[in-house]
């Protein structure tokens, strides 16, 4: 088999790459670990920034985003038993998030991908493995129903996440990682229930962190801090719902609609960089090459401007000749990857509860959150970041 450009992983980063590729005339394989509904399965980020959207509209697949996805303007901040809004669209000048879940987008390109025929890989395990990257001829070989194939390509663009094969093969010398680990985990809970209010809500309390947020009118979702000592199997809806509710203000508390759970997972937060992102024809993108910690809402955007770079690059290979973009392509991506670490973990640091900080730690935050209300110069520092630092 032969592709220019063989794409690791189905997730975003991978699918929206492939789509940005097919629409620019460059053929592209995708192979994916897992199987297309466990892909599907997996519930993660909910909020989009503009240049997020821009590009699922350049590939074609923004008219259900439109149609079903929330416009937010600002969000609330909770501290103090109070809330406080951000009013993100008057602060950086008419900008706006689109809430609208991870695994639309991914349904949104997967059907797009298949509409136009294209070839995707599923079900391929922990087969793949990537070879002569450094030279003009790389190739991958994966095992599918028992039987070994090769792929010759152009170009291998590792979409394969924090635990993929891409960054993994690698020359370890040539690969630097940064890392932050921190001390507890989120417990999140989807819910058809109806939002407890209309924008998300970040709350620092005494008993940690929560965040309410949504998929839709009728879809909620909800976060607590919990100790990364927590099991989720412990954590019943009805444990959940009242710990949640200790955490939000009385009025959100008496308004909260709870109901049974549809998902519920702990995911650990981490704050992770590997550079560089490029080794010879080998490119890695999106969770494959950093991890912030969601209190940002960055992950899934990075992932989006890792693979616009990305496909930018390619395209002026292909069509113009030039080696560029790909040069600059590590470099261009960190640049803005280390903002929104740098983001994510100030975020992070400020909304959750830490075991060593103490009661010292929680009044200093509250300092620092009742500035950033009342100062308009903070206000937008916060508000610039969240909606997204301009390519
Ligand atoms: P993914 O989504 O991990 O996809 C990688 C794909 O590669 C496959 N794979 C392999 N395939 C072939 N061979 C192998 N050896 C393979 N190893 C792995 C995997 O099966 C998978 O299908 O990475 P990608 O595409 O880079 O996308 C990144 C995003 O998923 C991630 O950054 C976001 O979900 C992070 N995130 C959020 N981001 C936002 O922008 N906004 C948010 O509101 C937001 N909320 C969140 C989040 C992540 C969360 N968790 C659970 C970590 C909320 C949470 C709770
Ligand atoms: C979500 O809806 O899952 C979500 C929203 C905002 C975040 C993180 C997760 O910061």
């Amino acid at each position: 088999m032969r592709t220019q450009v063989a794409i690791i992983g189905a997730g975003p980063s991978g699918l929206l790459l492939g789509q940005l590729l097919y629409k620019a005339g460059i053929d592209n394989i995708i192979i994916e670990r897992q199987g297309a509904q466990y892909v599907l399965g997996r519930i993660r980020a909910g909020v989009l920034e503009q240049v997020a959207v821009d590009l699922l509209d350049e590939c074609g697949v923004g008219a259900r985003m439109h149609r079903e996805g929330l416009v937010h303007e600002g969000i609330e901040l909770l501290f103090k038993g109070s809330r406080h809004r951000i009013d993100m669209h008057d602060l950086t000048g008419g900008k706006n998030v689109t809430v609208y879940g991870q695994t639309e987008v991914t349904h949104d390109l997967m059907d797009a991908r298949k509409a136009e025929g294209l070839t995707t890989v599923y079900d391929v395990g922990d087969s793949v493995t990537l070879h002569d990257f450094d030279s003009a001829n790389p190739r991958v070989r994966y095992v599918k129903d028992g039987l070994a194939h090769e792929i010759e390509c152009d170009f291998i663009a590792g979409c394969d996440g924090y635990h993929g094969v891409s960054r993994a093969s690698a020359p370890s010398s040539a690969l630097r990682t940064y890392e932050k680990v921190y001390p507890f985990g989120w417990l999140g809970v989807l819910a058809d229930v109806p939002p407890v209010s209309h924008e998300l809500i970040y709350a620092n309390t005494e008993r940690g962190f929560a965040l309410c947020s949504m998929r839709s009118h009728t879809r909620s979702r909800y976060y607590v801090q919990v100790p990364l000592t927590d099991h989720v199997e412990q954590w019943t809806d009805d444990a959940f719902w009242s710990e949640l509710k200790l955490r939000l203000d009385p009025q959100a508390r008496e308004s909260l609609v709870t109901g049974p759970s549809i998902e519920k997972s702990i995911a650990p937060l981490r704050s992770f960089v590997a550079e560089p992102m490029r080794f010879g024809r080998l490119f890695l993108a999106g969770d494959a090459a950093h991890i912030v910690p969601p209190t940002g809402a960055k992950g899934l955007n990075l992932a989006a401007t890792d693979v616009k770079y990305l496909s930018s690059a390619l395209i002026e290979h292909y069509k113009d000749k030039s080696s560029a973009g790909i040069d600059h392509y590590s470099e261009k991506c960190l640049r803005r990857v280390w903002k929104a670490e740098r983001f994510s973990w100030w975020f992070t640091s400020l909304m959750h509860k830490f075991p060593d900080t103490g009661e010292f730690g929680q009044k200093v935050q509250e300092a620092e959150l009742d500035y950033l209300v009342g100062s308009r110069a903070a206000s937008t520092a916060l508000a610039e970041n969240y909606v997204g630092l301009p390519l």
